[in-house]
């Protein structure tokens, strides 16, 4: 292990009074072209999953995972076999992970409202929950048991009714997903998983797959279903964007993210432990320190040279840090660095300044937030009870983290008798012939006649 080799970026806005839109340009990003390239092939593989179904995922698990395989479903037994093997002190904490992640969940079911709006008149909003679900646990650089947890209870919770779960085949486990993966499934009591990842298990969800592409006589269709949810990289959170209005998705939970907003208050070896600990995710991963105080910026400099030299995966975080998307940037006070977190939109913000609770309060646009130097964004990845699940790039300015309602639908229900119809009848009339639609006013004038 040498001395780290890259360099964490720095933007100075001190004194500038930028507009949000300019400060949206100002903070470190994802270059747009890695964008666009995961875009053109992310269309390509949905296009051959929707025209040759079974068959173009056999090929594409041949190509992205080097596995050959007939039918994605994981066969029961392989499920309870992997549970049967799990590590007890895995276990363990997988158990305490779904206890905090379950009492959460069941919180936050929200009431149904029946307002009695008049004399005979009820107008009504159930939540329902929707009725099949895909989930997706990423592979590729790391096992992701956790986000079985993650995405599974909250779908539970809500009271879905089948849930399909996906997860990349896995080469040295003989085409299966990650066997904790899949002893998180058993333990869920989830037994529809599927063998494929990336783009093409989002497409193969939101599309479905009729059994006859498949080579192998009777392995079973692969039903579409209504909502795709799950975090993943560039190329699963591009897909999910696409399929959006075919299918219902959570966010766009891509390459992880990042923020710090700390003053002189904050530790710096904390700080810079929680920015590699994200950079371990993906090389396109952002760690992004904003700061009032440029002693902490270069004691958190110091000290991630310091972590990264002994950090296991050190060249996935250094590229990660060194990248466009990560680095320091120096604010004039508190309130700018507010402004600029909330320009930023981060998946994961933590604030570890003077009155962290007051400042976190002020914070409009975060996926999760992170109150103080105990509330570390690891906590939150296994064992907090709020979700990992997260909108990236810059989506939670509009859109929410995993949780219960991501998979409920708001429906209203109106029920007036006759007596409180004709109450309202007049307006409904004036209404419909002021916008030039008399046949709206004439369906209740009729009733009266
Ligand atoms: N930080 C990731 C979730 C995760 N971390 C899973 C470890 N395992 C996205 O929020
Ligand atoms: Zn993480």
């Amino acid at each position: 292990a040498g001395p780290a080799h890259f360099t964490f970026g720095r933007t100075d806005l001190r004194g500038l009074n930028l507009s949000l839109a300019e400060l949206k340009r100002a903070v470190p990003r994802t270059a747009a072209e890695t964008l666009t390239t995961a875009e053109d092939a992310v269309r390509g593989i949905i296009a051959d999953v929707q025209a040759r179904g079974f068959a173009a995922l056999s090929e594409l698990a041949q190509k992205f995972d080097g596995v050959a395989q007939d039918h994605p479903r994981v066969p029961a037994p392989a499920l309870e076999q992997a549970l049967a093997q799990l590590d007890p002190a895995v276990r363990a904490a997988l158990e305490e992970s779904i206890r905090r992640a379950k009492a959460f969940a069941a919180a936050q079911r929200p009431a149904n409202v029946d307002l009695p709006i008049a004399d005979g008149a009820v107008v009504s909003q159930h939540w329902i929950p929707v009725r099949r679900v895909g989930l997706y646990v990423p592979g590729g650089l790391a096992a992701y048991p956790s986000s079985v947890i993650m995405n599974v209870v909250p779908a539970l919770a809500a009271g879905v009714g089948q849930v399909a779960l996906a997860s990349p085949p896995q080469k040295e486990n003989g085409g299966l997903p990650d066997l904790t993966v899949l002893a998180a499934a058993a333990l869920l009591g989830i037994d529809e998983v599927y063998a494929m990842g990336g783009a093409q298990a989002i497409a193969a969800f939101a599309y479905g797959i009729p059994a006859e592409t498949s080579a192998t006589d009777n392995a079973g269709s692969l039903e579409p279903v209504d909502v795709v949810t799950g975090p993943g990289n560039i190329f699963v959170a591009t897909a999910k964007r696409l399929v959006k209005g075919v299918v219902g998705i959570d966010a766009e939970a891509g390459a992880t993210e990042i923020a710090v907003l700390a003053d002189h208050t904050a530790n710096p070896v904390f700080v810079a432990a929680d920015l590699i600990s994200q950079a371990e995710h993906d090389p396109n991963a952002a760690s992004v320190l904003v700061t009032t105080s440029p002693e902490l910026a270069a004691a958190v400099e110091r000290e991630l040279a310091v972590q990264v030299a002994a950090t296991a995966h050190r060249e996935r975080v250094e590229a990660a840090l060194a990248g466009p998307q990560s680095g320091t940037v120096l604010v004039s006070d508190v309130a700018q660095g507010i402004a600029v977190c909330n320009a930023y939109a981060a998946e994961h913000l933590e604030v570890v300044t003077e009155d962290a609770a007051a400042v976190a309060a002020q914070i409009t646009n975060a996926g999760a937030i992170f109150v103080g130097d105990y509330s570390p964004v690891s906590l939150g990845d296994y064992c907090a009870g709020s979700n990992h699940v997260l909108p990236t790039s810059g989506t939670a300015a509009f859109s929410s983290g995993l949780n219960v309602t991501t998979f409920l639908r708001a429906v209203q229900l109106i029920n007036y008798d006759k007596a409180a119809l004709s109450t309202v009848a007049g307006h409904v009339v004036t209404l419909s012939a002021a916008e030039g639609l008399p046949a709206h006013g004439d369906a209740v004038a009729i009733r009266f006649r």
